[in-house]
């Protein structure tokens, strides 16, 4: 068996492969690059085994089908993947596996993935999705942005302390207050005391203002105990999950969404995917990763932001592209909700909002907390921002009658990546 096997005659049919794409940087020709990628991820090693029978050889080799300068596309069978038990773990283990580390590449990037609708079928997706989302908060008429508000600082504040928090930003306006993704179950900050501060202060906020707030519990830990961990903080009153879902890992997420008494909507942190994501050559692109979170059940997820502090500047249309993926029709997958978080602040909600779209969460940390006069101004400022926006106004215009957003457009003007002082 010479490599040839490996290579498609013809274009693979859609309906009965899992289509990898892929970025090459090889010493050996691309085509040969990527039928080394095939075979080491299908039914290949790196000679000829005798075992090989004319079945396994014929039924499932990968096959590259399409290069193009450093891109080539590999069709991998639909029979080798088993979404029952292995599930998005073996999934990634065949298209993103060994073949990081094979010396015949220098580097290579799983750009996308596309999954045939036997694959899609077994996965629930989001319970909720974009239009879940919104009719609970009864944004679904003016589509406007939701804003969203991580606690700062990222840890160190007692439960009361968080609630206090929480209270000032429901009061100043945001839909949603979310732990810091390294915040599970300190001693300083115990989870089951946070969420009853929390929801005790939330429901005080919505008795005064009619408004309903979601608060992200983050409960990050592993499969095999975030459903107990869920449905003890549902009994407790919590209204959304929270996981960092590249360290917990997909399954961790999946369990939740896939478990029906888990209703409630699931807000997805993505700690860690620069390790896999942010080298231009290397590793995954989070296009791959984004896809996948949705096929686990997200119902918000971090994509990233046009205006802020993480990623790269040149990474805008990108993300959007991400942003449409989320948003447009898989398989009867329910859409998810986009998050753009890390160094929001309202001066640069128009930037973000225009190049992301409305269907989106906006996530302010320092941006609401840092304003002169606290959350309250903090979370108030970042309101008008948005309410500018949908009105098609200038944000100087409107800060000329709106003093949070006036001072803190003094303090952050509208420039990216404000620095400490
Ligand atoms: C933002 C924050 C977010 C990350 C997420 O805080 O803590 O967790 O920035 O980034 P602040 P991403 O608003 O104070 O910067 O969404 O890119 O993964």
């Amino acid at each position: 068996m010479g490599l040839d096997v490996f290579f498609a005659k013809e274009f693979p049919d859609p309906e009965q492969h899992l289509l990898a794409h892929y970025r090459i940087e090889s010493d050996e020709p691309i085509e040969r690059a990527a039928m080394k990628i095939a075979a080491e991820e299908s039914i290949g090693t790196w000679t000829e085994v005798k075992t090989t029978t004319t079945r396994v050889r014929r039924d499932l080799a990968a096959k590259v089908y399409n290069v193009k300068g450093r891109m080539a596309s590999i069709a991998f069978p639909i029979e080798l993947f088993d979404v029952q038990i292995g599930g998005i773990p073996s999934i990634l283990s065949i298209v993103a596996g060994n073949l990081f580390g094979l010396r015949a590449l220098r580097a290579v990037r799983l750009m996308d993935l596309e999954f045939p609708p036997d694959v899609v079928s077994h996965f629930k997706g989001p319970k909720f999705g974009v239009e879940g989302v919104r009719r609970m908060l009864g944004t679904g008429r003016d589509r406007r942005p939701h804003l969203g508000t991580i606690v700062k600082p990222k840890v160190g504040l007692t439960p009361r302390e968080t609630a206090k928090v929480a209270y000032e930003a429901a009061l100043g306006g945001v839909d949603m207050i979310k732990d810091d993704e390294t915040l599970v179950n300190q001693k300083f900050c115990p989870l089951w005391d946070r969420l009853h501060e929390v929801m005790e202060a939330l429901d005080k906020a919505t008795g005064e203002t009619g408004r309903k707030i979601f608060y992200a519990l983050n409960i990050t830990t592993g499969a095999d105990r975030i459903t107990d961990v869920a449905e003890k903080a549902l009994e407790n009153g919590a209204n959304m999950l929270m996981v960092d879902i590249i360290t917990a890992g997909f399954p961790s997420l999946q369990a939740l969404a896939e478990d029906p008494s888990i209703d409630v909507p699931l807000h997805a942190h993505r700690a860690m995917h620069a390790a896999m994501t942010r080298n231009r050559e290397h590793g995954i692109h989070m296009n791959v990763l984004a896809k996948l979170a949705r096929l686990a059940g997200a119902d918000q997820l971090h994509t990233g932001t046009a205006a802020g502090k993480m990623g790269e500047e040149n990474e805008v249309a990108e993300i959007s592209r991400i942003n449409e993926m989320l948003r447009a029709p898989m398989n009867g997958l329910k859409p998810v909700l986009p998050a753009a978080s890390g160094g929001i602040h309202p001066g640069l909600v128009p930037e973000n909002v225009e190049a992301l779209g409305r269907d989106i969460v906006l996530n302010a940390g320092g941006g609401i907390h840092g304003h002169p006069r606290g959350t309250r101004a903090g979370a108030r400022a970042m309101r008008q921002a948005i309410d500018a926006h949908m009105m098609g106004a200038s944000l100087s215009d409107y800060a000329e009658k709106h003093v949070e957003l006036r001072e803190a457009l003094q303090l952050w003007g509208t420039r990216q990546d404000y620095r400490y002082a």
